[in-house]
């Protein structure tokens, strides 16, 4: 056992001060409770892109649930099916001629994914705190204060009033939990590590304590491959620290702080050389010169740098906390829950999408569980486009970086799928990815979907329209022709129509194998119209450009039904009345703006009709989606029947991650981007101001959002009227 001596990190007063600024009444961006988590779902998440952490509030036991980016299972693999493409022909014969059993049937066994699922992302392991002799405590809160992302815990015990204060810092990438009390030398707490994974080994290094990881082989990839290092050390204020292998205890300080950071071997998708024991070494010694209280300044500078963007007042809150809050939203007058849930989507953008980092998956960046829901991985049928909704117009254009980084990578392996596949030209993404940048069509025919990696194309266009930003758009450019490549050489003629259609394909998990569903056709529209506008922009490639052009001038285009619905298939098939979440078809009226009221009002009244189709039932990001397409349509009241149905404890957890039951993140990033399409539109070359704004708020302002143009737009109103 060594013996560390107390090192002066703190002046006292600073402890006290620290009290003073927490006990004042909770402002509107603040999530608060009166009680500790007991479930996950009632747990805090905490976040710098790259590190995630789920804060309980537990008094005598603290447990911080950890995660990191790469922390995912197997390792670089190769799912494309060899053999695939000479299939193909045979499967577009039998689709053609609507032999749906003998079609999916050949699709499923021989142009399917090897193996047939992706890979999973995993929790990286808990920290946990002991404070011996807290077990009965008086005066209990916690908060996140999305203003400055930091978690608080208060209490009392013995009459002595504590207080954990918890962040995890970008510029200094650590995992921070500072504890302090209002008389001096009453802390004493032991802290440890603890692994989901077998084979787990504790170590220590002077006085840091170090625990290390290996995830899993999953679906027939080798396990083990990717390896991680977690380090914890405390800096004690007075008093003294032990540690041993299991753990590290202070005794007796007048304040401490825990610093935890993780690195794993992973630095790309394709390389796993990175030495995790060098690299949480480099980033602990780079922090031997920094106080707490620098550590703590430099992450709210960090923070609020992109967080600050955006102001947005619905009111003054209720005091009560945030669960009785979303209890009560329905039936009270609270405006300003919904205020703080759109600004929330913005902290947990910022909190779990940084440049240079991974982008935000199904969970964002927090997970609990070896065997996440979807493996908690990259959806591309509308999860992960709806992840990045809200990053253009609320002013955090950076944080969509992480995914215009991941086009780039499937650009790469995306020419192999496109290759063996469809002996094709150009690169192709289906309905998922993973860390792995896995392309090929996964776990059923639902899979067989070819339009995945076009629709994300699409946000590189929409930077440059928010951004005017041509150098990124030269950069993105190539993404953007590739893709087109693959179409220009996949689209095949339909026997019966002439029309360019892809075969195979599906409207999202919905119905059987087909070809040329409305959604493909929307989605090829817009790419060849805004790789065509790219290269028009960027004086480059005419020809190509010209053949985009003639090219989409061959598909299916929009088609009304005998019942006045915009069809979503290429055949007519009537009002399909039915609350299934998935509305592919209406992606022409967002995020896409191919039908507007203005420009054409008949497709737009077919639009409606489908979306009344589909009714108000729903939940998580099918929910969100409805909330756009009313919000696009210009019907404010009917957008905020999707607020309320949002924000209810069946589809908002008590730490308002949105419930597609269980968590997902689409959800919480879908209803930022409904809240913003309510207030500002951009999409037909005009800038249009409060388009959506329901009774429900009639008072109220926002700043800083974004609109395309490269405008910034401060909107405020009264009594329901546009005033500045
Ligand atoms: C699609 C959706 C599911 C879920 C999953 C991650 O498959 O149909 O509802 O969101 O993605």
């Amino acid at each position: 056992m060594i013996i560390l001596k107390g090192e002066r990190y703190l002046f006292t007063g600073l402890i006290f001060l620290s009290f003073i600024i927490t006990v004042a009444a909770p402002g509107p961006n603040v999530l608060w409770y009166d009680k500790p988590a007991k479930k996950w779902l009632e747990a805090l998440p905490l976040g710098n892109g790259r590190l995630g952490a789920m804060v309980y509030g537990n008094v005598a036991k603290e447990r911080l649930q950890l995660n990191e980016e790469t922390v995912w299972s197997g390792g670089p693999y190769d799912p494309n099916h060899e053999g695939a493409f000479s299939h193909l022909e045979e499967i577009r014969k039998l689709v053609f001629a609507k032999k749906t059993d003998a079609s999916e049937k050949l699709a499923f066994n021989k142009f399917l994914a090897t193996p047939l699922r992706q890979q999973k992302y995993q929790p990286a392991g808990d920290v946990y705190i002991n404070f011996p002799g807290h077990s009965s405590v008086t005066d209990y809160y916690r908060d996140l204060d999305i203003d400055s992302a930091l978690v608080h815990l208060r209490y009392k015990a013995d009459g002595v009033s504590y207080l954990r204060t918890m962040f995890v810092s970008a510029p200094d990438q650590v995992i921070v939990v500072h504890v302090t009390a209002d008389q001096p030398g009453k802390i004493s707490f032991q802290a440890s590590f603890s692994s989901p994974f077998s084979g787990s080994v504790k170590k220590v290094e002077e006085d840091e304590l170090i625990i290390e990881q290996k995830t899993g082989s999953y679906q027939g990839i080798k396990g083990g491959q990717v390896q991680f290092q977690s380090r914890m050390k405390i800096i004690p204020y007075e008093g003294s620290v032990d540690i041993s292998k299991d753990e590290l205890s202070v005794s007796s300080c007048d304040s401490a702080t825990i610093l935890i950071t993780i690195c794993t071997n992973v630095l790309s998708y394709n390389d796993l050389s990175g030495n995790p024991a060098e690299s949480t070494r480099k980033i602990f010694s780079e922090l031997n010169h920094k106080t707490y209280n620098t550590i703590l300044n430099d992450h709210i500078a960090d923070y609020q740098k992109y967080f600050n963007r955006v102001k947005f007042d619905l009111g003054t809150p209720v005091n009560s906390p945030t669960n009785v809050r979303i209890s009560e939203f329905k039936n009270s007058k609270d405006k300003q829950l919904a205020a703080l849930y759109f600004q929330y989507g913005r902290y947990l953008l910022i909190s779990c999408s940084r440049p240079g980092g991974e982008p935000a998956n199904l969970q964002g960046r927090w997970n609990d569980k070896l065997q996440p829901a979807w493996e908690s991985k990259f959806t591309t049928n509308i999860n992960f486009e709806m992840n990045y909704w809200p990053a253009e117009v609320t002013n955090l254009s950076e944080m969509a970086e992480p995914l215009f980084d991941m086009l780039q990578e499937l650009s790469v392996t995306g020419q192999k799928t496109a290759r063996i596949h469809y002996n094709a030209e150009g690169w192709v993404l289906h309905h998922n990815t993973d860390m792995w940048r896995a392309t090929a069509p996964i776990n059923a025919v639902e899979g067989l979907w070819p339009t995945g990696g076009a629709w994300l194309c699409t946000h590189l266009w929409e930077h440059y329209l928010f951004t005017n930003d041509t150098l990124a758009l030269r950069k993105h450019y190539p993404i953007m022709k590739s893709s087109c490549r693959f179409f220009l050489s996949v689209l095949i003629e339909d026997p019966d129509t002439k029309y360019l259609v892809t075969n195979p394909s599906i409207s999202a998990e919905w119905g059987e194998m087909t070809y040329g569903p409305a959604m493909d056709m929307q989605i090829l529209r817009d790419l060849f119209t805004f790789t065509a506008n790219a290269s028009k922009i960027l004086n480059i490639d005419a020809t190509f450009a010209d053949s985009l052009l003639k090219t989409k001038k061959r598909l299916v285009p929009h088609q009304i039904g005998s019942k006045g619905q915009l069809q979503e298939w290429i055949d007519d098939r009537g009002i399909v009345k039915s609350n299934y979440r998935h509305f592919s078809h209406l992606y022409a009226l967002f995020p896409s703006c191919q039908i507007t009221r203005k420009k054409e009002p008949e497709l737009f009244e077919a639009a409606l009709v489908s979306l009344k189709g589909r009714g108000d039932g729903g939940t998580g990001w099918s929910l969100a989606w409805k909330l756009n397409l009313w919000a696009r349509t210009g019907n404010g009241n009917k957008a905020y029947d999707f607020v309320k149905y949002m924000l209810t404890p069946s589809r908002c957890a008590p730490n308002m991650f949105d419930l597609h039951p269980p968590f997902q993140i689409d959800g919480n990033f879908g209803f930022t981007s409904g809240v913003a399409e309510m207030l500002l539109q951009s999409h037909d070359s005009i800038l249009h101001l409060l388009p959506a704004l329901p009774d429900a708020w009639p008072f109220g302002s926002i700043s800083g959002l974004r609109a395309r143009g490269g405008f910034e737009v401060d909107i405020q109103w009264n009594n329901g009227k546009l005033i500045k």
